[in-house]
């Protein structure tokens, strides 16, 4: 009986963490630093790290330890982490595990972050989003 109860909350604890990054996960623009001043196209690079890219829609096992790039773009405010990223100019999805873009942008100051997202592109617990940089388009 000890047994049973024991396996049923590992279960239960298991399912909790599937969507949970390991400590240390983080995603980040690769060779792109905050200030940095670029001409248009700009090529991002998405890096990752403790955990894995997988196109949106991953059945399975594998959506438990890989999502998909999402990039937000001259956001205002923080997008609320406990819902459907939205689709529009602002918040890009890269549904089939792209890790890298060419992006048109207007010259200028812009801002860009990445935000991964699972499988129905909600964030993960805790979040995995980059830091947020602001770049100069000359
Ligand atoms: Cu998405």
């Amino acid at each position: 009986m000890k047994t049973t109860i024991a396996i049923i909350l590992f279960l239960i604890a298991s399912i909790g963490l599937a969507h949970t990054p390991p400590e240390g996960a983080r995603v980040f623009f690769i060779g792109l630093e905050d200030g940095a001043v670029v001409s248009s196209p700009v090529t991002l690079k998405f890096g990752i790290e403790k955990f894995g890219i997988t196109p949106a829609g991953t059945k399975g096992k594998r959506r438990h330890t890989a999502g998909h790039h999402h990039l937000l773009v001259d956001l205002k405010q923080p997008p609320d982490l406990d819902q459907p990223i939205p689709r529009d100019a602002q918040h890009i999805h890269f549904d089939q595990g792209e890790t890298e873009v060419q992006l048109e942008l207007s010259p200028g100051r812009h801002t860009l972050q990445l935000l991964l997202g699972d499988e129905d592109h909600e964030p993960h617990d805790p979040p995995l989003i980059s830091e947020k940089i602001t770049i100069t388009v000359e």
